[in-house]
């Protein structure tokens, strides 16, 4: 395959996709690699609504197939939240800071179960368009654990492991990670 553009601004997915997709041999373009800094308003309500948006736009203005990845972390007793809004949570976009907000919101919750969702849409330039998603389930910590991955990792426990998605080494976090399903599937699916 030719290379491929990946279609985010976030460093912590960009490492985690470099680990996976440089194995099997496709050579990865950032969007920093092709002067590329607009970041696409993500105006959908859906994962996929919002992966299409910014395969979209990168591969406009690359021309180049591109892959993009929705994702976020949906907490039960949340209602979902903060979904496919995480990047965004409370209108606050510091990690630590949507933690704290998220904690709180859960004082005073019974369940804490919660699920990592990911959603990848690679798109090529004569329109071809491939899905795959992939779901991690775990539990919501009472206080952040470890400095690993990025994100929501430090309060999100993997209860089969005991250990916080923060604390798994990189290649290990994509071996269970919501993000590692799916780009396993999506790169069965070319193949
Ligand atoms: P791009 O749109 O540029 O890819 P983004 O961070 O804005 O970057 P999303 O809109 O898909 O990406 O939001 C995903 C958010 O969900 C992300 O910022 C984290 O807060 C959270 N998230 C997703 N995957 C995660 C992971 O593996 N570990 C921790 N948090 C994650």
């Amino acid at each position: 395959m030719q290379a491929v553009v990946l279609a985010t601004h976030n460093n912590g997915k960009a490492r985690e996709f470099a680990r996976l997709l440089e194995p099997a041999g496709i050579q990865i373009k950032t969007l920093a690699d092709c002067g590329i800094a607009e970041v696409p308003e993500e105006t959908g309500t859906t994962f996929l609504e919002n992966a299409r948006i910014k395969a979209q736009a990168a591969m406009k203005a690359t021309g180049l197939p591109s892959l993009a990845d929705d994702s976020g972390l949906c907490v039960d007793a949340l209602d979902g939240a903060p979904g496919v809004w995480s990047a965004v949570y409370g209108g606050l976009t510091d990690p630590a800071e949507q933690i704290a907000l998220l904690l709180r919101q859960m004082e005073g919750k019974a369940g804490r179960r919660a699920a990592f969702v990911c959603q990848l849409v690679l798109l090529y330039p004569d329109g071809r368009e491939v899905l795959a998603e992939g779901r991690c389930e775990g539990e919501i910590l009472p206080t952040p654990r470890g400095d690993g991955g990025f994100g929501y990792d430090p309060i999100f426990l993997l209860p089969e492991k005991g250990l916080s998605m923060a604390e798994l080494p990189p290649e290990e976090k994509n071996t269970v990670s919501h993000r590692g399903i799916a780009l396993r599937k999506l790169l069965e699916g070319l193949t």
